[in-house]
């Protein structure tokens, strides 16, 4: 079995209609990768055990979803050097506005790279993870530029109106 390289966690299960589309994309590239529940608030002790093994188990990134009060990206960041990938899962109330501020407004010196609010940070977390990896892969490299090359024709051979 590969190494583990992307862990993707989450502070409650009912964040995983967001972040099962960060997933998706790990599985497409076939990138070695976790899924769990990590609250800050609900399990603080086990978010920091997973930081600080973070990097000894050789994960590459983290890609973090969390909504409302969303510290869990911020604290996995402070905690581990592993580069942490946030995504602001949308809230009920404030629909994630409260989220991707929370997520964002890090202090200078603990960067977590911040996406958009719902499933397309999620994708778009994964495939710049994906990115961070393919630096160092020509294979995944070209993998990522046939993703691309694949979304350009999609969108070229659009018809109006859409039909799905
Ligand atoms: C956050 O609180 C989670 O990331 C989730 O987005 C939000 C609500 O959690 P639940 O009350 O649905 O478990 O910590």
């Amino acid at each position: 079995m590969k190494p583990i390289e992307i862990g993707v966690v989450m502070g409650s299960g009912s964040d995983w209609d967001t972040m099962q589309h960060a997933v998706q994309i790990l599985e497409q590239f076939g990138i070695a990768h976790e899924a769990r529940v990590l609250s800050a608030h609900r399990m603080p002790d086990d978010m920091f055990a997973y930081a600080e093994a973070a990097a000894d188990r050789g994960l590459r990134a983290i890609i973090a979803g969390a909504g409302g009060a969303a510290h869990l990206p911020g604290m996995l960041a402070a905690k581990t050097t592993v580069a942490v990938l946030g995504v602001p899962v949308a809230s009920r109330h404030l629909q994630g506005l409260d989220s991707l501020h929370s997520i964002v407004q890090m202090p200078r010196g603990i960067p977590v790279a911040t996406f958009a609010i719902g499933s397309a940070g999620a994708a778009n977390a994964a495939l710049f993870a994906v990115a961070l990896l393919a630096a160092e892969r020509p294979e995944l490299r070209q993998r990522l530029q046939a993703f691309r090359t694949e979304q350009t024709e999609a969108a070229r051979s659009a018809t109006l109106p859409p039909t799905a």
